[in-house]
């Protein structure tokens, strides 16, 4: 029952009236999420409250300290441009101490924001216009972040989107293999080895400067967008804990890789599973848009191998949480993890069909929009 896990955290914060009741929200792999009503008088108000994983997030200080800088930075850029900041920008709701987050006794890490209302995250995305809007809104914060000072941001996950450390974290798992599982997995195991190179391209074009290093999201599921119930546009941004520096092709491949398949990323039938054309499209008109003068020709011509990269890493994160015995992600069955890492292979060899035709696409708009 959710509110016995929350009713001693609930007076820690700001929240404004009475308390009227919580629900516990299950679509994020890693936190806990709650939402809550309250009561003021004639109105209704909401919150979002928050456990941080602190297995995930090991300084879940600095991780509150970006989600602070950024939130701000991006409410002040917009408001400059007459935005409504209230459902364009999260908003922290600060502790009665005025802190950016509360440790219980047992040293849980609780956050809270204002809840947006007649809103949606998608967890699956129907349409193309609706993927349109997805890009829009990732391509808006990659350009609203274009002037922030990384320097001032932690990493909060050291390495995450490092593809070539992945790759090493997963042999060492295979050797390792805690949990007994690494015979049953010796065609993924091979498919991951087969594909190291490419795995590692994008941390080599950091390296080599041909890719800008960027203040970028880095978890880009189409559920980490909030879009207007009625217009179906694309408002706030949210799930900012692994804003950090970064490439605009992780966050482009990330989000292509789970709002334009055509199965959930933990669909068990692959022959379903593929990428859409026309979402992928849809995404990046939306994206290309909003960011263009702000990506390098160098970038957008990459587009297509952070879908590659960002496929392959999670098949790589999946793998390797299945061969460590389920303890980063949360599963929902002893198999989950690797019908996700099945679900994600399955997706890259259909990218990988499609690379001349994905190439194609992005030169048409980055003549027509860049
Ligand atoms: C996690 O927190 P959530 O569910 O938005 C993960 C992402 C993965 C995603 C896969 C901090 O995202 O990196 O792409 O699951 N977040 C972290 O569904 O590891
Ligand atoms: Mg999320």
């Amino acid at each position: 029952m959710a509110y016995n896990d929350i009713k001693g955290i609930l007076p820690r914060f700001r929240f404004q009236g009475k308390y009227v009741s919580s629900r516990e929200l299950t679509s994020g792999n890693i936190n806990e999420t709650y939402v809550l009503e309250y009561r003021d008088g004639d109105e209704t108000l909401m919150y979002t409250l928050q456990k941080v994983n602190t297995y995930v997030f090991r300084d879940p200080q600095g991780v509150m300290q970006n989600i602070a800088l950024v939130t701000d930075h991006l409410k002040s850029t917009l408001m400059k441009t007459g935005a409504d900041c209230r459902r364009d920008v999260l908003e922290l709701v600060r502790t009665v101490d005025g802190d950016v987050m509360h440790r219980d006794r047992k040293n849980g890490i609780w956050r809270a924001y204002t809840y947006i209302t007649n809103a949606l995250a998608l967890d699956v995305v129907d349409n193309p216009g609706q993927m349109e809007e997805v890009g829009r809104a990732f391509g808006r914060f990659q350009r609203n972040l274009a002037d922030f000072p990384a320097a001032q941001l932690t990493e909060t996950i050291p390495h995450f989107h490092h593809t070539t450390k992945r790759f090493y974290a997963l042999m060492r798992a295979v050797d390792e293999d805690k949990a007994g599982r690494a015979r049953e997995v010796e065609d993924e195991i091979e498919f991951m080895f087969e594909h190291r190179r490419m795995l590692g391209e994008i941390v080599r074009l950091l390296d080599q400067k041909v890719l800008p290093l960027r203040v970028t999201h880095n978890d880009t599921k189409s559920n980490n967008v909030l879009l207007d119930q009625e217009t179906g546009k694309a408002l706030a941004v949210i799930d900012l804990d692994t804003v950090m520096p970064g490439s605009s092709l992780y966050d482009y491949g990330d989000a292509v890789r789970f709002g334009a398949s055509t199965a959930r990323e933990d669909e068990e039938d692959t022959s379903i599973i593929g990428l859409d054309m026309e979402k992928t499209r849809a995404f990046t008109r939306g994206f290309v848009q909003e960011t263009a003068g702000i990506l390098s020709d160098e970038e957008l011509q990459r587009l297509p191998l952070g879908i590659k990269v960002l496929t392959g890493e999670l098949a790589m994160r999946f793998l390797t949480d299945y061969l460590d015995g389920d303890l980063y992600f949360k599963v929902n069955s002893p198999t989950h993890n690797l019908v996700r890492t099945r679900a994600q292979i399955a997706l890259l060899k259909d990218v990988e069909r499609r690379e001349d035709e994905l190439n194609a696409m992005v030169a048409r708009y980055m003549t027509r929009y860049a």
